[in-house]
C-alpha cells in the first residue's frame, strides 16, 4: 500500500509527512491518506498538536495534473473535489501547522490555507497558478485566499498566476512566520506555542475582515479584470478567477465554493484548459530524449565564454549572469565591446528602475560579465558560445580558433538561427563537442533554446546543453540539423503567405490585426519590421536556392529593402514609426503593394480576416508536418513548445499542431488542398498530414504512439 502521508510525533506534536514524489502532487489517495494520518493523530490524547509537511524537495505542487488532463478531455470520472477534505482538515480539533518548504501551489496552497496556521522556510514559494493551465483555484482557494491577503492581493495572485516567496507571503497573512534553520524544527516549536495559548484552532472560512465589502471591492474587481484581459488576452480563467473571488465577498464561504465549483468546472472543460495542460506536459516531455537517458553524464558548466558582444552575444550574456554564471564576453574592436556593454548595462538600469530587481543584484550581475578583445582565460571555459555575425566562413575561422585552445571537455556551441553546424563541427578536431544553441531575441528574456543536435554531436553534449537550458531557466528543445532548423523553417513560409496575403488584397494592418485577433503576440509584418525588414530580406536570400523552380516568390519585402525602409530602425517598414516606435499605417506602403499587384498581374480582392488566418497557421502546419516527418522534430508537441516559447503563439491554442488537432486534422488537409487547387503546389499537403488526416488520427495520437514505440525500443536494447 502507498505510504502517502507517514504519521510520527515528537512528543505531544504528531507530524504528518506527504510523500508523493517528486512534487508531492495530491494524486488519488494522497488527499485521502492526510485526513486519515489527522485523524488518528486527532484521537492520540498524547498529541496536543499537529505539523503537516512536505516529504522531499517540496511542501505540495497542486491537484495532480494528470487527473486534470482526464477531467478536461472528458476521461476519467470528473476533476478531483477536495471540499470534503478541505473541511475535514479545518475542524481538526487540534491545532494544525502546515509546514512549507519549497512550493505550495494551487491546491497545495488551498490545502495549506485550511490548516489553521502556516509556516514557511524563506525560499519558499506560494501561490495559485491554475490560470496557466486554463482553470481557476478549484480547492476553495478563491475563498480562503482573500481572507487571508484580502481581495486587491487575492486578485493578483489568482489572476497573474505568479507564486509569491515566503517572505511576502508573511507580509500578506499568508503564513504566520518565517522559519530560519531547520523546518521541522521551527514548525514543531511554534506548533507547541499555539498549542500552550488553547482555545479552539482558528479556521480560515470564518476570517471575514479582510473581505472588505461589495462596494469597496467594486474597483478591485474591475481593476482585476482590466488586468487579465490585458495580460491573457482572450482568456476565459482569469476572468472567471476574478469571478470567484467576487463570489467570496458577496456570499457565505459555502455559498461562495459552490459558486467557484461551478465556475471551475465551466474552465476545465474547456477548450483552453485542455490546450494549456497539454503546453504543461508538452514543455516537461521535451527533455525526455528517447537516445539519452535521464542519468546521461553532464559536463558541469560552471564558466561561460561568449564570442560576440552584439544583440545576441550580450542577451546571453546576460541569461548566464543571471543564472549566476561567471561570463568572459570577447570582442573585436573595442568600440563593438563597449557598445555591447552599455547595452547590457542599459537593460539592467532599466530593470532596476521597473523594480524587478535591486541595484545590488545588478552590480552582481554586471561583475559576472568580463569584457575582453582576446581569448584569455578561454582555455578554462566549460562552454564557449559563438554569436558572432551569420556568415559560414567567419564561423568557420572561429572555432577553428576556438578548437586550439579551448581545453578538451569544454562544449563548443554556436548561436546560429540557420547554419549547417555540421559544416561548422567539421574545421574542429572534436565535432563531438559542437553543439548549436539558439537563443531568440532578447536572449535574457525568451524562454526558448533550440539545441541543435549535429550529426557527429556527443549524447553527453545533448544532455549537458538540455540541463543548461534549466539551468539558464529556459526551455530547451532539442532540434534537427535543416535549414531554418524548426522555429525559423516554419516561419519563413508563413512569412512568405503573409506578403502574398497583402499582394492579393489585405493591408499589413488587416493581417496583423487578424494574427493578434488570433492571439499572437505580435503580427508578422510588425514582427518583420521589429526583426528588421534587410534581415527578413538577407534570410530570402539566403534560402532563394531551396525554392522549387517557377515556385512564386513575394514581391514586396525587396523593394522595401531597396528603399531603405529596414523597419523600426529606420522609422519606417512596413509600417511608418514615430519617435517612440509607436507604428501607423503608411499609404506610400499600400501604394507601393498595389502597383507590384498590378505590374505583377495579380489581381486584388477583398480577403476575410479567417483565410488571412488560416493561411498563415496551416502553412506552418503543413511544414511542421514535413518537419517531424523528415525526423527534424522528435515530437509535434515539441513543435508546439517551439512556438509558445519562442514565437508568440498563444499559450491556449497549446501551440500550432494542437490548434491543428482542434480544428481536425481533415478540414485543414482539406483546406490546404483546396489553396493547393488555387496557388499551386507549394500548398501540397504534407504526406504526413494527409496519412493522418485520412486515418481521422491527430498529432497528438501521432507523438503517443511514437513514444511508446520508442519506450518499447529503448526497453528491448
Ligand atoms: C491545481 O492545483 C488545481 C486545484 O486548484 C484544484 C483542483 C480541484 N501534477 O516541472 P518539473 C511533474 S492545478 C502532476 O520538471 P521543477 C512534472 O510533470 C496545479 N505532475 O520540476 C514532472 O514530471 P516528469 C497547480 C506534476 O523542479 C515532475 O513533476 N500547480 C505536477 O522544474 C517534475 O516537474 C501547478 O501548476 C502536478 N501538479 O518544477 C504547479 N507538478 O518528471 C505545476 C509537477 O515525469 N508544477 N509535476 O516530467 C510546477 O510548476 C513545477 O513542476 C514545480 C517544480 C515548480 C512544482
Amino acid at each position: 500500500m502507498n505510504n502517502f502521508a507517514d504519521l510520527t510525533t515528537q512528543n505531544d506534536v504528531a507530524i504528518i509527512t506527504i510523500n508523493n514524489p517528486p512534487v508531492n502532487a495530491l494524486s488519488p489517495g494522497v488527499p485521502q491518506a492526510l485526513v486519515a494520518a489527522l485523524a488518528t493523530a486527532e484521537k492520540d490524547p498524547a498529541v496536543r498538536a499537529i505539523v503537516v509537511i512536505g516529504g522531499g524537495r517540496t511542501f505540495i505542487a497542486g491537484a495532480d495534473i494528470k487527473e486534470l488532463e482526464l477531467a478536461a478531455s472528458g476521461r476519467g470520472s470528473g476533476p478531483p473535489d477536495f471540499h470534503r477534505i478541505l473541511a475535514s482538515i479545518e475542524d481538526t480539533s487540534k491545532p494544525v501547522v502546515m509546514a512549507i518548504h519549497g512550493t505550495a501551489l494551487g491546491g497545495g496552497n488551498e490545502v495549506a490555507m485550511a490548516g489553521h496556521y502556516r509556516v514557511a522556510a524563506p525560499g519558499a514559494q506560494i501561490g495559485q497558478p491554475e490560470v496557466n493551465l486554463g482553470i481557476i483555484p478549484g480547492a476553495e482557494g478563491t475563498q480562503r485566499l482573500p481572507r487571508l491577503v484580502g481581495v486587491a492581493a487575492a486578485v493578483d495572485l489568482c489572476v497573474s498566476g505568479k507564486p509569491i516567496r515566503a517572505p511576502e507571503a508573511l507580509k500578506l497573512g499568508l503564513i504566520d512566520r518565517l522559519i530560519e534553520g531547520d523546518l521541522l524544527a521551527g514548525a514543531v516549536a511554534f506548533a507547541r506555542e499555539i498549542a500552550d495559548r488553547g482555545g479552539a484552532p482558528r479556521k480560515t472560512r470564518e476570517l471575514n475582515d479582510k473581505l472588505g465589502s461589495e462596494f469597496v471591492d467594486a474597483s478591485i474587481f474591475s481593476a482585476g479584470r482590466d488586468q487579465a484581459r490585458k495580460t491573457r488576452r482572450n482568456m476565459l480563467a482569469p476572468l472567471k478567477a476574478v469571478d470567484a473571488i467576487e463570489a467570496a465577498v458577496n456570499l457565505p464561504f459555502d455559498e461562495g465554493c459552490k459558486r467557484e465549483r461551478e465556475l471551475f468546472e465551466e474552465c476545465i472543460a474547456s477548450d483552453q484548459a485542455r490546450a494549456l495542460i497539454h503546453a504543461f506536459f508538452a514543455e516537461r516531455a521535451v527533455a525526455k530524449i528517447p537516445d539519452i537517458p535521464k542519468d546521461t553524464a553532464v559536463y558541469n558548466i560552471r564558466q561561460v565564454a561568449i564570442i560576440g558582444a552584439g544583440t545576441m552575444g550580450g542577451g546571453i550574456a546576460m541569461a548566464c549572469a543571471n543564472a549566476g554564471l561567471p561570463v568572459l564576453l570577447k570582442e573585436v574592436e573595442q568600440a563593438a565591446l563597449d557598445r555591447g556593454l552599455a547595452t547590457i548595462r542599459k537593460n539592467y538600469e532599466n530593470s532596476v528602475k521597473k523594480g524587478r530587481f535591486s541595484q545590488e543584484i545588478m552590480d552582481q550581475r554586471m561583475a559576472l560579465i568580463h569584457p575582453q578583445l582576446t581569448y584569455d582565460g578561454f582555455d578554462q571555459a566549460d562552454a564557449i558560445i559563438e554569436a558572432a555575425f551569420e556568415s559560414m566562413e567567419l564561423k568557420k575561422r572561429i572555432f577553428g580558433e576556438i578548437d586550439k585552445i579551448a581545453k578538451p571537455d569544454c562544449v563548443l556551441a554556436s548561436n546560429t538561427s540557420s547554419l549547417d553546424i555540421d559544416q561548422i563541427a567539421a574545421v574542429t578536431s572534436r565535432p563531438g563537442m559542437v553543439i548549436g544553441l539558439h537563443f531568440f531575441s532578447p536572449a535574457n528574456v525568451m524562454r526558448l533554446l533550440e539545441i541543435v543536435r549535429g550529426k557527429a554531436t556527443g549524447k553527453e553534449v545533448v544532455a549537458t546543453a538540455l540541463a543548461f537550458a534549466k539551468k539558464l531557466g529556459k526551455v530547451g528543445v532539442v532540434v534537427g540539423n535543416c535549414p531554418g532548423f524548426v522555429g525559423n523553417r516554419m516561419l519563413l513560409p508563413y512569412m512568405r503567405e503573409a506578403q502574398f496575403l497583402v499582394e492579393e488584397g489585405a493591408t499589413p494592418e488587416q493581417v496583423d490585426r487578424a494574427l493578434t485577433n488570433f492571439g499572437m503576440a505580435m503580427g508578422i509584418f510588425a514582427v518583420d519590421d521589429m526583426a528588421g525588414v534587410d534581415v527578413g530580406y538577407r534570410v530570402h536570400q539566403e534560402y532563394k536556392h531551396l525554392e522549387k523552380p517557377g515556385a512564386r516568390l513575394p514581391l514586396v519585402l525587396e523593394k522595401l529593402f531597396h528603399l531603405g525602409r529596414y523597419g523600426q530602425k529606420t522609422g519606417a517598414g512596413w509600417y511608418r514609426y514615430d519617435e517612440n516606435r509607436k507604428p501607423t499605417a503608411d499609404p506610400e506602403v499600400h501604394a507601393l503593394i498595389e502597383k507590384t499587384a498590378r505590374e505583377a498581374g495579380i489581381e486584388r480582392r477583398a480577403i476575410t480576416d479567417d483565410e488571412i488566418v488560416e493561411r498563415s497557421m496551416y502553412v506552418m502546419i503543413n511544414e511542421a508536418a514535413k518537419i517531424l516527418e523528415e525526423g527534424y522534430a522528435l515530437r509535434a508537441a515539441d513543435v508546439d513548445v517551439v512556438y509558445l516559447t519562442g514565437y508568440g503563439f498563444p499559450a491556449h491554442r497549446g501551440g500550432p499542431m494542437w490548434f491543428a488537432d482542434t480544428v481536425g486534422l481533415k478540414k485543414v488537409r482539406d483546406r490546404i488542398a483546396e489553396f493547393q487547387a488555387q496557388h499551386g503546389d507549394a500548398w501540397k499537403p504534407a504526406p504526413l498530414l494527409d496519412k493522418l488526416a485520412d486515418q481521422g488520427e491527430t498529432f497528438a495520437s501521432w507523438d503517443a504512439q511514437h513514444d511508446a514505440a520508442r519506450e518499447q525500443a529503448a526497453a528491448m536494447v
